[in-house]
């Protein structure tokens, strides 16, 4: 019989870090909103999450990898939205995020997960954080859950 290793979504005794950005901070409070949600839907503890707000997605990757390599959380969730201007601040800003989310996961062995926006227009920021796309921030919980509960069983 083939074996298959799946995780659960149980969020009792979980302990997670939720990096926020303030930069667009009327699109990351709505992500974080729906970050606290779904955790506690999902039977997790407040006690049990700690917030911690970095300037922007930027600094991000680096507040993460410390996080994860504290060895007090079962993953760690990066919230930010980098919606796209009229220079190519963006494409830095994204790359660097995204590159140095993965980088702090594959670093510490704790799952980091990639709840940072990357949009066009602030319309489709708006409709990923809790409107008619859903809302990321409890996506990303979702994954956080996911990657914890595997992580116990690999080991
Ligand atoms: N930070 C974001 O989180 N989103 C953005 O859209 C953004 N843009 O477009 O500029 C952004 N910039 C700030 C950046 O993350 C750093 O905080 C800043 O460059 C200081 O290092």
């Amino acid at each position: 019989m083939v074996k298959e290793i799946n995780g659960t979504l149980e969020g009792k005794d979980k302990r997670f870090a939720v990096v926020v950005s303030r930069f667009n901070s009327f699109i990351t409070e709505r992500l974080l909103e729906g970050a606290l949600d779904c955790f506690t839907r999902h039977g997790g503890g407040e006690e049990n999450l700690t917030v911690v707000r970095v300037p922007g997605s930027f600094e991000t990757p680096f507040v993460a990898a410390k996080l994860a390599k504290s060895g007090a959380y079962d993953a760690v969730v990066c919230l930010g939205a980098i919606i796209r201007g009229s220079t190519s601040h963006y494409d830095l800003v994204a790359s660097e995020a995204a590159k140095g989310v993965a980088q702090a996961a594959l670093s510490s062995g704790v799952p980091v997960i990639f709840g940072i926006l990357t949009t066009e227009t602030i319309e489709q920021a708006v409709e990923r954080a809790g409107t008619k796309a859903g809302n990321r921030g409890w996506d990303a919980i979702i994954s956080a859950l996911e990657m914890a509960d595997l992580m116990k069983q690999i080991g």
